[in-house]
């Protein structure tokens, strides 16, 4: 069966043909291919076709495909059983090595997916503070919750309505958006607001824009005011964490939030999601307070032992010094061969988004005005070429561990190339 005879089945009993609706490639056209397999920087599809893979599964993937030591560790957990509904001791390993790297935390709650971490963490917010609106970045994106999808971005900002059908007004009323790089804006929602706004939710560097830059001094002021205003700082670092420093972005930029939200590369792949933060924050979180919270597979023994892997891995010494430095060579080689064309590049460490845009991305509005025609044939003509980025305008390229100097040079070949054919 070919990949598109495959993929027209699977529309027929599962919507879009997807689990996720930025996979379809709504926004960039197309077929997506049916990946069977991936290793190192590779991916395969059913058809036996291989691509380089720049998207690294939209972030987890930063040692890239089938590390030796994460799959080892993963068949061995696999003969103690999958899943047992009770504590099991990975999950302390875990937390540990999470509560360890960010002076900010004292204690953290897995749950299976960053939609539910950042869902838990407002419900916390709003417990903790008696007040009921939250803040979140215009384009930002925290998962699929109701409370979040007043102003999407991420998948929503790819398929382009401004909010899902479901969400009740109720929802809206109590979620207010504010421009990200925008500190006068900010202040005028919070004197509008005055002592009603539990929290800010924020990712630090956003990704589901593209890649955003905070402007200097931009994130140590939302902490001054937020902190100033009795409103919780809630730091979305679910692509950030463990991605920019182990420290996550707010160890890059010296924030101290009153929670985190984590996810993909604490899970190595596996699902994992998590809260974290100050203990009388989270004591609040049941059994240990009142704010209800749970989940069957909250913990899964084999996502436990993916998760410490990989953390442990990624504290070696020079790991991000080696990864950003790859990171720079990649970027920076984008910044060449685009510097006479309409294209900006946003980046930092080993994330980052090429724009299609003849102005600087520092927020949504720019990221939109971006041409995302554009990003669609670019996408497709390097896909042909073996390379696979994100299918859509608005997300992340990612290298990982396993990306080496050869590989990304045959890729700026291939960009280079593919900037010609689109021209
Ligand atoms: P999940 O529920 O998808 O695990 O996490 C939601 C989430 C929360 N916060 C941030 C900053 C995120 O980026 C995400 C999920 N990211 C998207 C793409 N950037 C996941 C891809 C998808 O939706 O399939």
């Amino acid at each position: 069966m070919t990949n598109n005879e495959l993929f027209e089945l699977k529309k027929k009993i599962i919507p879009g043909g997807v689990n996720s609706p930025v996979r379809a490639f709504l926004s960039v056209g197309g077929t997506p291919r049916i990946i069977r397999k991936a290793d190192g920087a590779y991916m395969e599809d059913i058809e036996g076709n291989s691509y380089m893979d720049f998207l690294s599964s939209w972030g987890p993937m930063i040692l890239g495909h089938n590390h030796p030591e994460v799959s080892r560790a993963l068949q061995e957990a696999i003969g103690r059983g999958t899943s047992y509904g009770a504590p099991n001791e990975d999950e302390y390993h875990l937390a540990k090595a999470i509560v360890d790297a960010l002076p900010s935390m004292d204690m953290v709650r897995m749950v299976s997916s960053g939609t539910e971490a950042a869902m838990t963490s407002i419900r916390l917010a709003r417990a903790f503070t008696g007040k009921n609106k939250i803040i979140k970045i215009h384009g930002g994106y925290h998962g699929h919750a109701d409370p979040f999808l007043v102003a999407g971005g991420s998948g929503m900002a790819t398929l382009g309505y401004p909010n899902s059908p479901g969400v009740t007004e109720g929802t809206v009323a109590d979620t207010l958006t504010v421009p990200f790089n925008d500190i006068p804006a900010l202040e005028e929602l919070i004197r509008h607001h005055k002592n009603q706004i539990a929290a800010f939710i924020l990712e630090p560097i956003p990704g589901n824009m593209g890649v955003v830059i905070p402007s200097n001094g931009y994130l140590s002021q939302v902490r001054e005011i937020t902190r100033q205003e009795e409103i919780l700082l809630i730091l979305d670092e679910v692509i950030t964490g463990f991605r920019v420093a182990y420290e996550g972005a707010q160890g890059l930029f010296g924030i101290d939030p009153d929670l985190t939200v984590l996810g993909k590369i604490i899970g190595g792949g596996l699902p994992v999601g998590a809260v974290a933060g100050k203990r009388e924050i989270m004591e609040m979180l049941s059994p240990s307070g009142k704010v209800y919270q749970a989940g069957t597979l909250s913990g899964n023994p084999l996502a436990m032992v993916a998760g410490k892997t990989v953390l442990e891995i990624i504290s070696r010494p020079d790991f991000y010094k080696n990864l950003n430095q790859m990171g720079d060579y990649f970027f920076g080689g984008l910044r060449t061969i685009t510097k006479d064309l309409p294209v900006r590049i946003n980046s930092i460490g080993s994330m980052g988004t090429m724009f299609f845009s003849s102005r600087d991305v520092q927020n949504y509005e720019d990221a939109s005005a971006s041409d995302a025609k554009k990003y669609a044939a670019f996408f497709h003509g390097m896909l042909r070429k073996g390379y696979y980025f994100a299918p859509s305008a608005y997300e992340c390229i990612f290298i990982s561990a396993a990306h080496t100097k050869e590989m990304l040079e045959g890729a700026l070949n291939a960009v280079e190339d593919t900037l010609k054919e689109i021209r």
